[in-house]
């Protein structure tokens, strides 16, 4: 190895921190912000998993830097909530000093890898003057009515004693687990807070379409929020005075319906089932909520039900159809009931088909085994006979069912409101509490409600938070009044909704200005919104909508003045061991950077990251291409101290330097890195075929070029060529045109308009001459022979013509 990077890094970055070199500024009419997706802090440390992104990050913000914007680049931890406080009873500790004993390591583990985070501006989101922020944030919400407390049927985790919100929960082998630790869920109904997002579906979703963000990630938050504009019809019950409402959006398939299916939660079930069939529609429904709605909406299980002995009517034609209950029908979606239409339907043909119910095709098709989704002719439906558009009936049926006040359309939407509490210790502790008769007293003028200590903080099991044992804390007076507080806390997602607000209200770190200060404004202004935001794909909708909602709330407010609070958003792959396979603690496969800081040093660990693959692919682990990157940073090294430099340009490297840098800069504007490096390859290797002295000024600025990926050995090689600052700041170079002009150009020599020969000239070659280089051609000479030349046509650096007879 050609130079010690142990010495080189640990050097510059004494020097860094000494001079604060990363403070953010506030000088320049750009500006930047660039934001990691922060870490929880687990006693893992840093895996290589992070600097990936981080890296990616880092090395765009330092060259904009580079390009004079103020640059805003901060780093925090994601200290409250579930994974935090999973892995510290995991190891037996308390997560208020472990998860601040993790951050120490965090912290270290982030400077020995460069960044150029301002740590002044460092956030740990479960210090009290940033939940007091938490709160603040709450209680706007609480007072805009988009925070209540409902009855809700929610996903109970019992392995976790806590609740989770559908975005903390995935199914697994045909299982519904919790995302943190793989424990069974169930479905329970229990009390419970919940944030109106609900309210915003229809915002949330058109945002989408001013955002730099992936196809992909937009098409699963759109589907998250899932609007679905339809109809709600109304069924007569036979013999009863009960009316079922069903939503559908193919009203035009009316004519098809065979029976009606009631989710079994829905209060119908029990009204409107015969004696007869009682019994087993209990059992039926106790079976069923065993059930999540994944399960059930499995379309690879088998659909089932059971009859309730009673006839609805349907209101096109008067037709009775059975009625059942089945929990493919969601009770919480629209109006938990449908109309079935087995013969267009899949789930509906499954059902159907499992109990010999009538399957009546009201759209021609030819394969009548299973159902037909397309459109075609429409058949049996009296007036809509011969119809080919399923616009055109479905406004027909609508225009018959809305004269009778059978119909009303109606627009719905997945996105269900955001379960926002959780039975669990360590969280933001919700800042109000209940007097005698129930009702809420906020208590904004007390914030922060500290979260209280604690021996024991195991969750309880019984669905009650560990801090309704804590009598002192629970029973308090205000206003003369016995109050009881709220015992649950915020859910991890809470911090992460307005951190990216936070760094830029810190002044220290975890010293923020008050969010509604004429201060706090103006720097929003200057910083919203993020301009580059990198993380993994996996936030896709959980925080990144819940982020995007608190955004759109503060902006209502009047507190921000953006809508949307990430403009380009980035998912950075994930990194693979050398066998390809995801790296996970439990396989013993992960890499600790440390490791390779220590083996390989800092800069060609960044310089790897960036290289081997682009941002956003995943990167399988490879030694060889570690060691690459390490000979070829000794290779820039030796190139840097060994050769023998002049202050004057003797031309050699001109083009391919400006070449070089022209590619480059926009390469780095692309997030291109990995192809970015191809480029300053190309010059180290012209640079070595030299058998001159090279220009000292290529050599300055090839070293600012390269120091955002390796700002270590920039540093040190910048000092070497006798510069006293920082490589840090210094302006990006601007590549000179006219030096990567090409200067030959190539002419196609025509004889009466069809092209016989080309001709390579230099640029701006005189008429006179091109026409004696063409007829010196030898094709040429051949084909003018005998032959009488009318005319000459030369359009300079283009076309040459012969007009001949
Ligand atoms: C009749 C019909 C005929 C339907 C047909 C589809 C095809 P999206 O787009 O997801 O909103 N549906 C309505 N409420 C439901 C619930 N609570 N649980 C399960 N399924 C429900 O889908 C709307 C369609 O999903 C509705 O249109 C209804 O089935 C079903 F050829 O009604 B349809």
């Amino acid at each position: 190895m050609e130079f010690s990077h142990k010495a080189i890094e640990k050097k510059w970055q004494k020097v860094w921190e000494e001079n604060k070199t990363f403070k953010t500024t506030d000088q320049s009419k750009q500006k930047i912000y660039v934001l990691d997706m922060f870490p929880y802090p687990s006693g893992a440390g840093l895996h290589v998993g992070h600097t990936k992104g981080y890296t990616a990050t880092d090395v765009f913000a330092r060259f904009k830097k580079h390009q004079g914007f103020d640059v805003l680049h901060p780093i925090g931890y994601d200290a409250f909530g579930l994974p935090a406080e999973q892995y510290a009873l995991k190891t037996g500790n308390d997560p208020r000093d472990f998860t601040l004993k993790n951050i120490a390591n965090f912290r270290t583990q982030l400077k020995k890898m460069g960044y150029s985070y301002d740590f002044d501006k460092e956030i740990i989101t479960s210090n009290p003057n940033y939940y007091k922020i938490t709160q603040w944030i709450f209680c706007e919400l609480f007072k805009k009515g988009l925070a209540e407390i409902r009855n809700v049927n929610v996903n109970w985790c019992p392995g976790l004693g806590t609740v989770l919100a559908n975005e903390e929960i995935e199914t697994k082998n045909g299982k519904t687990v919790s995302e943190v630790g793989g424990f069974d869920v169930f479905k329970k109904p229990m009390r419970q807070w919940v944030l109106k997002i609900t309210n915003y579906a229809d915002e949330l979703l058109d945002g989408l379409n001013e955002l730099d963000w992936s196809k992909s990630i937009k098409d699963l938050q759109k589907n998250w929020i899932g609007k679905s504009a339809g109809t709600v019809i109304e069924f007569d019950v036979k013999d009863s005075a009960e009316k079922i409402s069903v939503f559908t959006t193919r009203a035009d398939t009316i004519f098809g319906v065979s029976y009606i299916v009631l989710a079994p939660e829905n209060n119908l079930v029990k009204k409107l089932v015969s004696k007869k069939q009682e019994k087993l529609v209990d059992d039926y429904i106790k079976q069923t909520s065993a059930k999540t709605d994944i399960e059930r909406q499995d379309d690879s299980k088998p659909k089932n039900g059971v009859f309730l002995g009673r006839y609805a009517i349907n209101p096109i034609n008067g037709e009775e159809v059975q009625i059942w209950t089945g929990d493919y029908v969601l009770n919480d979606y629209a109006t938990g009931s449908v109309m079935a239409v087995p013969a267009h339907d899949e789930r509906d043909f499954k059902f159907a088909s499992n109990y010999n119910l009538p399957i009546k095709f009201i759209l021609e098709s030819e394969d009548k085994t299973k159902a037909f989704v397309g459109e075609s002719k429409y058949i049996n439906s009296e007036y809509l006979d011969g119809l080919q558009k399923r616009d055109d009936a479905k406004n027909l049926v609508i225009k018959n069912l809305t004269k009778n006040k059978k119909c009303t359309l109606k627009v719905n939407y997945k996105l269900r409101d955001w379960l926002f509490s959780r039975q669990r210790f360590y969280g933001e502790p919700f800042p109000l509490a209940f007097d005698e008769n129930n009702n809420i007293v906020l208590l904004e003028k007390e914030l922060p409600v500290e979260l209280p200590k604690a021996d024991y903080i195991k969750p309880s099991g019984t669905g009650e938070s560990p801090l309704a044992n804590l009598t002192d804390w629970l029973h308090i007076e205000r206003d003369g009044k016995k109050l009881v507080r709220e015992t649950n806390t915020m859910p991890q997602w809470a911090a992460s909704s307005w951190y990216h607000l936070a760094y830029i209200l810190a002044t220290s770190p975890n010293e923020f200005l008050d969010i509604q200060s004429s201060e706090a404004k103006a720097l929003f202004k200057k910083w919203l919104p993020v301009d580059i935001y990198v993380g993994g794909q996996e936030h896709a909708v959980g925080h990144l909508l819940y982020a995007r909602f608190w955004h759109r709330f503060l902006y209502d407010l009047g507190i921000v003045p953006t809508k949307e609070p990430f403009k380009k958003l980035i998912n950075q792959g994930i990194v693979l061991d050398s066998n390809g396979e995801k790296m996970s603690k439990s396989k013993g496969n992960v890499i600790n950077p440390e490791e390779i800081i220590n083996s390989h040093g800092a800069d060609c660990l960044r310089l790897y990251n960036v290289f081997m693959a682009p941002v956003e692919a995943s990167l399988q682990w490879s030694e060889k291409g570690l060691d690459g990157a390490r000979k070829w940073l000794d290779r820039v090294f030796r190139m840097i101290k060994n050769t023998k430099t002049t202050d004057k340009n003797n031309g050699s490297l001109d083009f391919i330097f400006n070449s070089v840098l022209q590619k480059y800069t926009q390469m780095m504007e692309d997030f291109k890195y990995n192809t970015g490096v191809s480029q300053l390859m190309l010059f180290v290797n012209q640079v070595y075929k030299e058998d001159q002295p090279v220009y000292k000024e290529y050599f300055e600025k090839f070293l600012i070029m390269l120091s955002p990926i390796a700002p270590h050995i920039a540093e040190e090689l910048w000092e070497f060529l006798g510069h006293k600052d920082s490589i840090y700041a210094q302006p990006w170079p601007i590549f000179d045109p006219k030096k990567i002009e090409i200067d030959e150009v190539i002419i196609p020599i025509q004889i009466n308009g069809k092209v016989k020969a080309t001709l390579n000239v230099k640029k701006d070659t005189s008429k006179d001459s091109l026409i004696k280089e063409a007829k010196s051609i030898e094709n040429i000479k051949k084909q003018l022979q005998d032959k009488n030349i009318l005319k000459e046509i030369v359009v300079i650096n283009k076309i040459i013509n012969f007009v001949v007879k």
